[in-house]
């Protein structure tokens, strides 16, 4: 069986990667992510990577490059990451997040990321930061 896709998105803005916190479910509330989602039917990761940014964040975004690398999540589910512009907007947690935070380099450890999350950030902020 082919897993299934879950998108988030690592954006970058002067510097800095947006974390969010989960308020939901009880057993992630608190925990630290790169905010994103599952696929919609018949939505390919980029449209369901913008959908979810513009849902939980309010922003408008644009997937930039596909961080390398697939993250196992429960089961039947796995993690892709895309790096992302932010083209309007500024976040707020509107859905599923109750704070937000821009991250430094080396203020990544600063916050509790869920498990699957931590690698995924390394990798992104390899990309991010060589550009
Ligand atoms: N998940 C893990 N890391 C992430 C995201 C966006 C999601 N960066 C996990 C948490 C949920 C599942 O994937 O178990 C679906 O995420 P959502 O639709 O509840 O955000
Ligand atoms: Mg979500």
């Amino acid at each position: 069986m082919n897993a299934r896709v879950v998108v988030a998105g690592a954006l970058y803005d002067q510097g800095r990667l947006l974390a969010a916190r989960r308020s939901a479910p009880p057993e992630f509330a608190g925990r630290w992510e790169l905010p994103g989602g599952k696929l919609e039917p018949g939505e390919s990761p980029e449209e369901a990577l913008v959908r979810e940014l513009r849902e939980e964040l309010g922003v408008e975004a644009e997937p930039v490059e596909r961080v390398p690398g697939e993250w196992p999540l429960g089961p039947g589910y796995v993690l892709q990451v895309w790096t992302a512009r932010l083209i309007s907007g500024q976040p707020r947690p509107l859905e599923d997040h109750d704070e937000l935070r821009w991250l430094a380099v080396d203020e990544l450890d600063a916050v509790d990321w869920l498990p699957q999350d931590r690698p995924a950030v390394e990798e992104a902020v390899r990309r991010l930061s060589r550009d």
